[in-house]
């Protein structure tokens, strides 16, 4: 996203290469991890070469069974995190050691129920499950990830929106000690912002992930929280979220106000609008060779289109 290097930031590095080595398992069942202390100690990976097998029996419908999910050492080891590094291969190296001890998340705004959780409390909202998504960032690279977490929807029924609620805005901690470019307003305006509309906040498909692969999610990755909002890009899962306000104008969101002809507040993966500076008709996925073509929502047009009835899709990305 930056505007220099473009062809370095899409094209994947011979490291990420891997077509074979695809996991199965770290299923977090409904059932089987309902507390935030059982949730901890699952952490059981089964590293299988099945070549597509692999996600069978995982959350139905949410992705092609001709999709392997994307290694786990390329998860973690090819990140967007500017508080980091704007340096996708550096963000674990730079993120290593980040404590989330003592988190707080606060839910205000347009509630009835206000509440700041802790995260055993955040994460005792509902038991985790597991969600294999496509992941397409704005740029054009893609992945497969298993997160798992909870949907929006289920925080948001907790806190009781008031009915002048219309949009959801989130942000991340704000502590320049821990996260080195927030000292440097350049690289981005802090703290990192985004937002949904609350009919988009509360769509099934929408979650916080507080795991990836069966465990823990990573610093690098958006610990302890990401939102992760399968067909919009990227740039909308905001990491590492430790407030969230029900509003009712459309809040700021941070790459919208760095160069808002370039990412609109919506960020749907939208084949009918490019960016004006590449296009959006294909994608990198991580691991494969070649291309592949992007999906109208990222695939998942026939769950979310009907959210933007009404909207000219050329005018709104
Ligand atoms: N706070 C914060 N959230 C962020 C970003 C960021 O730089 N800071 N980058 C975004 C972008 S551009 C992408 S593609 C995803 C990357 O998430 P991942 O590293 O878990 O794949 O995080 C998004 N969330
Ligand atoms: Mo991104």
């Amino acid at each position: 996203m930056s505007e220099k290097n473009l062809a370095s930031e899409i094209t994947p590095r011979e490291a990420y290469f891997d077509r074979r080595t695809v996991i199965r398992g770290g299923i977090l069942a409904a059932s089987a991890a309902a507390t935030a202390v059982a949730y901890r100690k699952f952490n059981g990976v089964d590293l299988v070469d099945t070549n597509g097998k692999a996600l069978k029996g995982l959350v139905k419908g949410v992705v092609k069974a001709d999709e392997m999910t994307t290694p786990k050492r390329s998860i973690t080891n090819y990140n967007n995190f500017y508080e980091f590094t704007t340096n996708k291969d550096g963000v674990a190296a730079a993120s290593k050691g980040f404590k989330t001890d003592g988190w707080k998340i606060e839910v205000g705004g347009l509630v009835n129920k206000p509440k700041t959780f802790d995260l055993d409390d955040f994460r005792a909202i509902a038991p985790p499950e597991e969600r294999v998504y496509r992941h397409r960032c704005v740029e054009a690279w893609s992945m497969v990830v298993p997160w798992a977490g909870f949907s929006v929807k289920k925080l948001l029924d907790r806190v009781d929106p008031q009915g002048s609620a219309k949009y959801v805005a989130f942000e991340t901690l704000m502590d320049p000690k821990r996260f080195p470019n927030q000292s440097n307003s350049a690289v981005l305006d802090w703290p990192y912002v985004e937002g949904l509309r609350i009919d988009e906040a509360m769509h099934p498909l929408a979650i916080f992930a507080t795991g990836l692969y069966g465990e823990e999610l990573p610093p690098q990755d958006g610990a302890p929280v990401k939102l992760v909002v399968p067909w919009k890009y990227g740039f909308k899962g905001i990491k590492s979220i430790v407030k969230i306000t029900l509003v009712d104008k459309q809040p700021p969101t941070t790459w919208n106000k760095r160069a808002p002809r370039e990412y609109g507040f919506y960020g749907n993966v939208n084949t009918r609008h490019d960016h004006p500076r590449w296009s959006q008709a294909t994608e990198q996925r991580i691991g494969e060779h070649g291309r592949r073509a992007t999906l109208m929502f990222n695939g998942y047009a026939d769950q979310v289109a009907s959210l933007y009835t009404g909207m000219n899709l050329d005018e709104y990305f």
